[in-house]
């Protein structure tokens, strides 16, 4: 049996409709990525505990297969994420911005993840998280805590976002897809 052709196979090649697409969650402990994993597939605020491992789900959005992997975010558990980083198209790091005390902790964890071989075509995209809680950093002041702007030769994007409240979060993920696209044609 040869292969098919047909405009349906190039349209869906050129478009990755068939494509598993690999992303990775990353950043400290309670940033809220499992709160963001179930709120991105789900479309709703589920009751979480510290992630122990991690959590995978499969999410369809605009034609695209996503597989996206949530890791826990504990001291212990950070090590461990190396274990997860080949074929991964996209990091999505999450910071918690009324975390004043751990944001140099959280810019010192996402520089060395960066600074990994086989990170170094990923996307990158930051969420700026707990935007509803009274005294959160802004966008900019995250931004700027994490240093951001050093990054060269990589796609990065922060937004600001509430996982509660469901805001940031696709307008973030869309960004990444165009990203996504656009590296893979
Ligand atoms: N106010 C507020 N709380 C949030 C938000 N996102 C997550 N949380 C809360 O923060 C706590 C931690 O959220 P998780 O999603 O479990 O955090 P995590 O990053 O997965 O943590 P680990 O699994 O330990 O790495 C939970 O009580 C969430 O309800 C948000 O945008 N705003
Ligand atoms: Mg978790």
């Amino acid at each position: 049996m040869g292969q098919t052709f047909s405009f349906t196979n190039i349209f869906s090649k050129l478009w990755g409709v068939n494509k598993e697409i690999r992303i990775l969650i990353l950043g400290l402990d309670g940033a809220g990525k499992t709160t963001i994993l179930y709120r991105l597939q789900m479309g709703e605020v589920v009751t979480t505990k510290p992630t122990i491992g991690f959590n995978v789900e499969t999410l369809k959005y605009k034609n695209l297969t996503l597989n996206i992997w949530d890791l826990g975010g504990q001291t212990s558990i950070r090590p461990y994420w190396r274990c997860y980083y080949s074929n991964t198209a996209a990091v999505i790091f999450v910071v918690d911005s009324t975390d004043k005390e751990r944001i140099d902790i959280a810019c010192k964890e996402l520089h060395t993840m960066l600074k990994e071989e086989e990170l170094l075509d990923s996307a990158l995209l930051v969420f700026a998280n707990k935007q509803d809680q009274a005294g959160a950093m802004s966008a900019a002041e995250v931004s700027q805590a994490l240093n951001l702007t050093e990054l060269k030769d990589r796609s990065w994007s922060l937004r600001a976002s509430s996982a509660i409240k469901g805001e940031g979060l696709t307008e973030g993920l869309d960004w990444l897809m165009d990203v996504i696209k656009d590296e893979q044609l």
